[in-house]
């Protein structure tokens, strides 16, 4: 008899545990959960998304969730995890989730930075680390390329650094690192197809809308604001936990070459990025005992948005 353990959604995982749940979801839910490998890291290894959705045998929409582009960012690959798990759990139940799944699929990448989150979790003296893990250009010694700067969106113009050893260094060219690549290349393939587009990072307690560049507004800024805003009250009523809404520039301050700048300029009109807990207390290193609520608040933020997207 084989005991079934149940998966820790409490605790961060490193690498390796993700890459088994992941496989492990797939067998569990055969015909509902399938692993689309979609790309390479820049050390080789291989980045994957869990594909999820009831068969229809009709044409569906698609639900784009990305977490971990940031290394350090530990809550957001436990956020995907939590994701997936809580839409798996629902859909037997809740019939509004059964019919999301039946009219979308769900396309959600636990792990983007795949290089920079095993480097995160290699010591103490690595565990801030954000970037990936490719080397800077001839004459420059230092590693990493912001993945966050390098996407064909207003690319190098604001908010950026052209230093190999910045933490913002935006690298040679618009998707010069591999990792950019993969989501540009699967995205642009099927780009009509993704209502919503949801990037999860942490910390700050923001939901982010386009663009990164003041100069820039989103022809549907006022819907973007409409249901950002909708997404914080959802979250506000989990846990009381505040999460203010607009774009970067506004809010923080402007960035160029964001994945949520670019997926709005393909045409997907529902992108936001979510910045998780904290506000500053722990940053980087939530304590695990606040993985859950962080989870179920921002679950919340995220149906919101997806609701809308599905319903529109
Ligand atoms: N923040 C994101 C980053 O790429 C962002 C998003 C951009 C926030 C610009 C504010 C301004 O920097 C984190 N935490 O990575
Ligand atoms: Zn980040």
């Amino acid at each position: 008899i084989v005991e079934r353990v149940g998966y820790d959604y409490s605790k961060y995982h490193p690498m390796p545990e993700i890459t088994s749940w992941m496989t492990q979801m797939e067998k569990d839910y055969p015909g509902v959960v399938s692993i689309v490998d979609y790309g390479k890291s820049y050390e080789g290894r291989t980045i994957s998304l869990l594909k999820i959705g009831l068969n229809t045998g009709e044409k569906k929409k698609a639900i784009w969730m990305d977490c971990g582009i940031h290394a350090r960012e530990w809550i957001a690959p436990a956020f995907c995890q939590y994701f997936v798990s809580q839409i798996l759990q629902s859909y037997k139940t809740d019939t509004i989730m059964e019919q999301m799944m039946k009219d979308m699929d769900f396309y959600v990448t636990p792990v983007l930075n795949v290089d920079g989150y095993i480097y995160s979790w290699k010591d103490n003296t690595t565990r801030l680390w954000r970037k990936n893990r490719s080397p800077g250009p001839p004459g420059c010694d230092c590693y990493g390329t912001d993945l966050n700067r390098n996407f064909e969106a207003n690319w190098g113009t604001i908010g950026v650094s052209f230093d190999c050893c910045s933490q913002t260094y935006c690298g040679t060219k618009p998707k010069s690192e591999p990792e950019t690549q993969s989501v540009m290349n699967f995205l642009a393939s099927r780009k009509d197809d993704f209502l919503c587009f949801l990037t999860i990072h942490s910390y700050s307690q923001l939901l982010l809308i386009p663009f990164g560049h003041p100069d820039f507004t989103a022809t549907n800024y006022d819907e973007l604001m409409t249901v950002g805003l909708g997404a914080s009250d959802a979250i506000r009523k989990v846990h009381g936990m505040e999460y203010a809404v607009g774009t970067s520039p506004a809010i923080l301050y402007p960035n160029s070459g964001s994945s949520r700048d670019w997926a709005r300029m393909q045409g997907i009109p529902l992108s936001y990025t979510f910045e998780l807990r904290d506000n500053g207390t722990f940053g980087f290193e939530l304590p695990e005992d606040q993985i859950k609520p962080t989870c179920e608040e921002a679950y919340s933020g995220a149906l919101h948005i997806i609701t809308y997207a599905h319903d529109k």
